[in-house]
């Protein structure tokens, strides 16, 4: 189905609504051997006193934990949604997913050690970090608790380590995942019980992106192993505009 635009004003700060908080945290990787910096939303209201869910919130492959924040404020389209009453009450937590000592998103970004560095986040990100934030904030911690998704290369981590840890994540999604992605098997080993784990698998893509192949050769693997998802086409390429509306959109459905 396609999807639509966000209706306008989605992304504009508002004066007048009530705003959640955005900070930089570190955190110990066993993983990497080093502290790692991650950016973490809190919502209007937040308070100790109650429990949150969780999305994990992925960047692309030019970019770090400041990505999101710096080219799409997710927090004013939060903000937005939450004096709407449009979203169930969750923490976000915007990590940097290329899991090596130099994290930062310099020099040759397709090097083979950064490429890997996208796949070595998999163990920081289930055996570091989520036990960091369950150990640290108020959050809840079943499976159906938390979610995953990323854009581009993010959107492909999203779907390589939550379609594996399906038992950690009931809600996964990707927006233009990079060719990262992997297949068949290798990219869901156990359909059935991936499929009955689920609470929510989407994937989008704008029609003008280079990369769409990926996401129509992920949809064409999801049919043929009978694992639900919804596949949203929507107008726009490779950027910001779209990653945005699919925040938009995702973000409501979660955590319902
Ligand atoms: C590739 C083209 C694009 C690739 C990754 C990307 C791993 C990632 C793009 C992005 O994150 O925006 O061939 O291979």
């Amino acid at each position: 189905m396609f999807l639509e635009s966000a209706p306008s004003g989605y992304d504009q700060y508002r004066e007048d609504v009530p705003h959640g908080k955005m900070a930089t945290i570190e955190y110990e990787s066993c993983t990497v051997g080093s502290k790692r910096k991650c950016m973490i939303y809190t919502p209007p209201g937040y308070t100790d006193e109650a429990k949150y869910n969780v999305l994990y919130l992925l960047h692309g492959i030019g970019g770090d934990e400041l990505e999101w924040f710096h080219h799409a404020a997710p927090q004013v389209i939060l903000d937005n949604l939450y004096a709407e009453n449009k979203l169930a009450p969750m923490i976000v937590v915007l990590p940097n997913g290329r899991a090596m000592p130099n994290d930062r998103a310099e020099g040759n970004l397709f090097d083979a050690d950064k490429i890997k560095a996208f796949e070595t986040f998999e163990s920081d990100l289930v055996n570091d970090l989520i036990p960091y934030v369950e150990s640290h904030y108020p959050v809840l911690t079943g499976s159906e608790n938390r979610a995953l998704a990323g854009l581009s290369m993010g959107g492909g981590q999203s779907l390589n380590i939550g379609l594996k840890h399906f038992r950690t994540f009931a809600w996964i999604g990707a927006f233009s995942p990079a060719p990262n992605t992997k297949v068949d098997e290798l990219l869901i080993p156990q359909p059935e019980e991936t499929a009955a784990g689920l609470r929510l698998l989407w994937l989008s893509c704008g029609i003008l992106d280079e990369l769409k192949h990926v996401s129509d050769r992920t949809h064409t693997c999801l049919e043929e192993l009978h694992v639900p998802h919804i596949w949203h086409e929507e107008s726009g390429g490779h950027d910001w505009l779209v990653w945005k509306n699919d925040l938009y959109h995702f973000s409501k459905l979660l955590f319902r």
